[in-house]
């Protein structure tokens, strides 16, 4: 994981999905359990083109990372499964609280690699 410093972010918060843009497609993440929460997590990609239809057969990774901490490695990688129409599901863990990036890469069949960002913010469960 790794901190970034902290990224000012009020959807975080909120049991919302998060939408951003990578290259022309339109990228929405949404973390299960919802909202995100310290531990095991699934994240769902949605990818849709610039003319808002499905993107079904890109290859879809989800690296999570805690900038400025050591545990942005490889092993962070997560194969999206693709789902059919547009969804990509990935398995991870926000292993600790703070502030994490989650960042997304689409690769489609025919073209070079775009990504988008989306912070997290993981509270300590002290239970
Ligand atoms: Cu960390």
């Amino acid at each position: 994981m790794v901190g970034l410093a902290a990224l000012l972010c009020a959807a975080c918060t909120a049991p919302a999905d998060h939408t951003g843009t990578a290259g022309t497609y339109t990228v929405t993440v949404r973390a299960e359990p919802n909202p995100a929460a310290l531990g095991d997590t699934h994240l769902t990609v949605t990818v849709t083109d610039a003319n808002g239809k499905a993107v079904p057969d890109a290859m879809v990774t989800a690296r999570m990372f805690m900038a400025g901490m050591p545990m942005n490695t490889d092993d962070d990688l997560l194969p999206g499964t693709p789902q059919g129409k547009g969804r990509y599901v990935a398995a991870g863990e926000f292993s600790m609280g703070g502030n994490w990036q989650v960042e997304v890469s689409v690769t489609p069949d025919n073209g070079k690699s775009v990504t988008a960002t989306f912070p997290y913010t993981i509270e300590w469960k002290l239970d």
